[in-house]
């Protein structure tokens, strides 16, 4: 049976904001975070009537905000009409149900409302069933949480209640669903690696960066295409890839995806472990940051973090920083010297006025042109062709021949490597082996 994708209705829902400062963060912070779950609510097409903030040194156990506080909101939901509480923050189990009760509104959390734009974006089967798997990961999550908190309360085995009943029933539903929609997604998978392996040839570029940094765009300024860019978050979701020949005739492949953001659990962002497979296995990463956004630093730190969660964080990655258009000149000059600090050999563009884009082509020239890779190749004499090859464009760091082969540890440029990379595949000899 399948589950409803849960999404929020459409226009005439009313949201109040909630964020909370705690001795850990600072107002600034809690203020910045909040103008994000402002956008994301509006990408969310829910109207935004109140932001509230409260300050307390810690979130309170049972309604995150102290109990007072969750009263006042109640009054406020009426006051202005509004039929949902959004907090920037994720809650547990049983500070949503005791909100709702105090509240009598819909209460939502931060993942919840990234995952309702997912829904609202997910447009190819790949990603719709991502999106479920999320959702049902997410309502699993809480599921479990809740049965702790009543088994507490009520005893523990011996003394479940209906209510209880029923949850074991949901998990149990929810369970077989979630087995089949990941055997659905490895189905898919494996028809996108048999892709992705005929491709497996050209080097290719992945752009990752925070949702909203212009990726989609500097796509389209590169490659010349039409991907659906937005100022929205997540406009993007699934993974989209093009050619593209360099001015050095090289073909290269550039693919763009979805967006990272902060506080977001790493079991969503692993229900897109399939979106991110490309991602996984380009052999150079854009990063593109937004210049222009005050929590750059933070940013930037985030994509680095899901990066190593995903296993990404050792690849090869030009930082490029892109919307210089939106700085006053003086104020570009000196973010940029500081940043020249940080990361030496970054970019600085604008996808909107073109300025600088081109240099994005010649760092990617750059990078081929120096990228080699060190092998141990065992080929049989008779291959005359690829020993060739192999003599013509590469270094030979050590040989040995034998009676039926040659065996050789080379350091070749990484494209001639891809152009006959089947061959390498056939020939190639870990180290360890070698040993
Ligand atoms: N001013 C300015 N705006 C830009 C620039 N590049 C992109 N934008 C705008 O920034 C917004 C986001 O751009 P996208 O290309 O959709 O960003 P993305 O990184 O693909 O975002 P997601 O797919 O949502 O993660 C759009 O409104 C773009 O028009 C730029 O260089 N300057
Ligand atoms: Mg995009």
């Amino acid at each position: 049976m399948e589950l409803p994708i849960h999404k929020i209705e459409q226009k005439q829902d009313r949201a109040i904001l909630v964020g909370l400062q705690t001795d850990e963060r600072s107002l600034y912070d809690v203020e910045e975070s909040l103008w994000e779950l402002e956008h994301l609510t509006r990408t969310a097409q829910v109207e935004v009537v109140q932001i509230e903030t409260q300050h307390r040194p810690t979130p309170h156990p049972a309604y995150f905000i102290g109990s007072g506080k969750a009263k006042e909101i109640a009054k406020f939901a009426k006051q202005r009409d509004a039929n949902i509480i959004i907090f920037d923050d994720n809650l547990t189990p049983s500070q949503d149900r005791n909100l709702s009760k105090v509240t009598k509104r819909r209460i939502i959390d931060r993942s919840q409302l990234i995952l309702d734009i997912f829904a609202q974006h997910a447009q190819t089967r790949q990603s719709k069933l991502q999106v479920e798997l999320a959702q049902l990961q997410y309502n699993l999550s809480r599921l479990k949480g809740q049965w702790t908190h009543l088994s507490r309360i009520e005893g523990g085995i011996g003394l479940r209640g209906p209510g209880e009943k029923q949850l074991e029933i949901d998990r149990r539903r929810i369970n077989d669903r979630i087995a089949h929609l990941k055997s659905k997604l490895e189905e898919i998978e494996r028809s996108n690696e048999t892709e992705r392996k005929s491709r497996k040839d050209i080097f290719s570029v992945s752009l990752v960066g925070y949702t909203n940094a212009g990726k989609s765009t500097i796509l389209n300024r590169i490659t010349s295409s039409n991907q659906y860019t937005a100022n929205q978050l997540f406009a993007t979701l699934e993974t989209t890839t093009r050619a593209k020949t360099l001015s050095t005739n090289d073909r290269i492949i550039i693919s763009d995806t979805i967006g990272f953001i902060r506080k977001i659990p790493p079991y969503l962002i692993a229900s897109f472990h399939a979106t991110l497979q490309e991602v996984i296995e380009a052999d150079l990463l854009l990063h593109i940051i937004d210049i222009s956004h005050p929590k750059l630093y933070e940013y930037i730190d985030t994509v680095f973090h899901t990066l190593k969660d995903i296993g990404a964080e050792n690849k090869k990655m030009i930082m490029v920083f892109n919307k210089i258009d939106r700085l006053p000149r003086n104020k570009f000059l000196f973010i940029k010297k500081q940043l020249r600090l940080d990361y030496p050999d970054s970019l600085f563009v604008s996808a909107k006025t073109c300025e600088n884009i081109n240099d994005i082509e010649i760092a990617v020239i750059d990078v081929l042109s120096r990228s080699k890779k060190e092998v141990i190749v065992n080929i049989p004499n008779n291959d005359q062709k690829f020993i060739s090859y192999i003599f013509d464009n590469s270094e030979i760091l050590n040989k040995r021949y034998n009676n039926e082969f040659v065996r050789m540890k080379i350091r070749i440029p990484l494209i001639f490597y891809k152009k006959q990379i089947k061959n390498f595949l056939r020939y190639q000899i870990r180290s360890k082996k070698f040993k």
